[in-house]
């Protein structure tokens, strides 16, 4: 297992609109794949990555919502150089390959979403409230879901990604011009 280098805005790499796993590329490579991006998703404290976001431009997602598990000791935790604590989760690894959302609801429900492409930014955006989600596991068999809550928002988010769109391209020119901007500024000062 390996963590991968997460690409960020503005690398033109995030625009491809990504391809399908054909069915003779369900094998040991793609599994490798996979363990890599839950291992760099886990590693940069996302709940969401696509295969894009590490530079492989196939339609592939994993996500972990990593509920909190209320029977275990809070986590000290001291990376990027300050101590803090937080809840110890449960880990819940899906792999979504070659999904398709089916039914989005005309309700829509608005999270505050960020996004390791776009470090550091955060802001509100509307999304249907709930969908289906159809994909294939690693074995290439089909599956066919509901979601609702942050695993609708989260599901859409990453196949937003599959389409080379971010979440900054949901917001007005204003904000979206002021939230790169903010990015500018942050990693001037890092
Ligand atoms: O870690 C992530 N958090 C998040 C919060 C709200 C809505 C979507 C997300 S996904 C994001 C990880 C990521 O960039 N996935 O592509
Ligand atoms: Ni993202």
């Amino acid at each position: 297992m390996a963590i991968r280098e997460i690409l960020e805005v503005p690398d033109p790499r995030l625009k491809t609109v990504s391809e399908p796993v054909n069915a003779d590329e369900f094998n040991d490579d793609l599994r490798v794949l996979i363990d890599d991006m839950f291992e760099t998703m886990y590693a940069a404290h996302g709940i969401g990555l696509a295969a894009i976001q590490v530079g492989v431009p196939k339609r592939i997602l994993v996500i972990d919502l990593q509920p909190e598990d209320p029977d275990a000791e809070p986590i000290e935790c001291d990376h990027d150089g300050h101590k803090h604590t937080h809840p110890a989760t449960k880990k819940e690894p899906r792999v979504f390959i070659n999904p398709e959302i089916l039914d989005p609801a005309e309700e829509l429900s608005t999270y505050q979403e960020g996004c390791l492409s776009v470090p550091d930014i955060y802001a509100d955006v509307d999304r249907p409230a709930t969908c289906t989600v159809r994909w294939q596991d690693l074995d290439g068999n089909e599956h066919t879901e509901a979601l609702e809550g942050m695993m609708a928002t989260c599901i859409q988010h990453e196949m937003d990604h599959l389409e080379g769109v971010l979440f900054i391209d949901h917001l007005s020119r204003l904000k979206k011009q002021m939230a790169l901007k903010k990015l500018k500024k942050l990693r001037l000062a890092a």
